[in-house]
């Protein structure tokens, strides 16, 4: 088994997990965050500087490899981890989620889904044979089954259809898998907002053998209390020893909610994408170091971030830095956001040994402001 899944304890206080993945990449504690590097690079990252914050696992991304540079170059290079040179852990989406989001024109079939390049605009097929054949290719840690991710809202009838044939493809998926014994798979569970769906989905998926498994369908639009409840009903259905990964969601408040209700594993591009925007995570909330008020500010970003950029540049200076589009400005947000988050799961992790995660997110909903009107 390539992806094994050990708990090491349950928060008293709310029921999160604690526990430790292992991967043929080396292992990590969870609940954990993994950067997004979906062109084979976490935007303007090393994996040096990468692996020196924290970083244990990141996320790449079947679609954008396959147009380019190509899996068989990737796989020519020896697998992705030698290609980019990261030798840490990389799991892989599969494709289905960039197809529904990047692309227009797509048509969906039992086969698989037909859709164009959102690059040069070529008619393109994905399945999912194909998407696992290309995960095989790059040779991540861990793969995704090819699903359908619906939008929010979707009628009752069309989710209905739509988990039912995720199902099949989660079948073939299995079937198509050449590297079982050093490639993780891990299904999604879908259905939208529907408890029955979700229940559906999560039976259907688990009665197959994954080695982790997915909650997809999420962070599309939908109301936060819907996705909290959507939780509630759904990691209850999951096996308590393997893994369980919310996808595409990374705002701190969410992150923290996650854990509590069973999660272990998160990406967004968040960090990554506001940080190039200029826009910093911190202890007291977001600050867009932008804003002409920290012009003469030579503060850190954050005061209680003890990261290389917080030891070592002012906010004064990076604020010069955005506003004249100097690529190290962007470097230096970055770098920040994604401590930040790893920083937070960190005292996740130690708020569930210690049985006070609950206490941990009064305090820190308090202090970053999502308490306020
Ligand atoms: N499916 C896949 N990738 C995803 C999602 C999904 O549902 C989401 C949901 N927000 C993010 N990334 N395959
Ligand atoms: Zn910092």
């Amino acid at each position: 088994m390539p992806i094994t899944y050990e708990h090491i304890k349950t928060c008293k206080q709310t029921g999160a997990r604690l526990g430790r993945v292992h991967t043929p990449h080396g292992s990590f504690e969870t609940p954990m965050f993994m950067p997004v590097g979906t062109l084979a690079t976490v935007k303007t990252m090393s994996p040096e500087e990468l692996e020196e914050m924290g970083a244990k696992i990141i996320l790449s991304n079947t679609y954008h490899l396959w147009l380019r540079p190509g899996e068989d170059i990737i796989e020519e290079a020896g697998g992705l981890h030698k290609f980019m040179n990261w030798d840490g852990a990389i799991l892989t989406d599969s494709g289905g989620f960039q197809v529904f989001s990047l692309s227009d024109l797509r048509d969906i079939v039992e086969e698989g889904v037909h859709f164009r390049n959102h690059i040069s605009g070529e008619k393109l097929f994905l399945s999912p044979e194909k998407a696992i054949e290309i995960q095989n290719s790059l040779g991540s840690d861990i793969m995704m089954a090819f699903d359908e991710c619906p939008p929010y809202p979707a009628a009752h009838d069309y989710m209905k259809a739509s988990v039912e044939r995720t199902s099949r493809w989660a079948e073939r998926c299995l079937q198509a898998h050449r590297r079982p014994g050093d490639q993780g798979l891990f299904g999604i569970v879908q259905g939208g907002e529907y408890e029955d769906l979700r229940r559906q989905s999560a039976n259907d998926l688990t009665s197959m053998d994954f080695s982790g498994y997915a909650v997809g369908g999420l962070s599309v639009g939908e109301p936060k209390d819907v996705m909290n409840k959507v939780l509630e009903f759904t990691t209850p259905l999951l096996p308590t020893n393997k893994p369980r990964y919310l996808m595409g969601v990374g705002s701190p408040d969410s992150l923290i909610d996650g854990a509590i209700r069973g999660i272990d594993m998160f990406d967004c591009v968040l960090p990554t994408r506001v940080a190039r925007n200029g826009t910093c995570m911190t202890s007291n909330g977001r600050l867009v170091v932008r804003n002409a008020k920290f012009a003469r500010d030579f503060r850190p970003l954050d005061e209680n971030c003890s990261c290389h950029v917080c030891r070592n540049y002012s906010r004064a200076y990076i604020r010069h830095l955005v506003k004249t589009n100097e690529t190290f400005g962007f470097r230096l947000t970055t770098y920040h956001n994604l401590y930040f988050l790893l920083e937070l799961m960190m005292q996740v992790r130690e708020a569930i040994r210690e049985d006070r995660l609950g206490d941990f997110r009064e305090e820190f909903f308090e202090q970053y402001g999502f308490n306020k009107p």
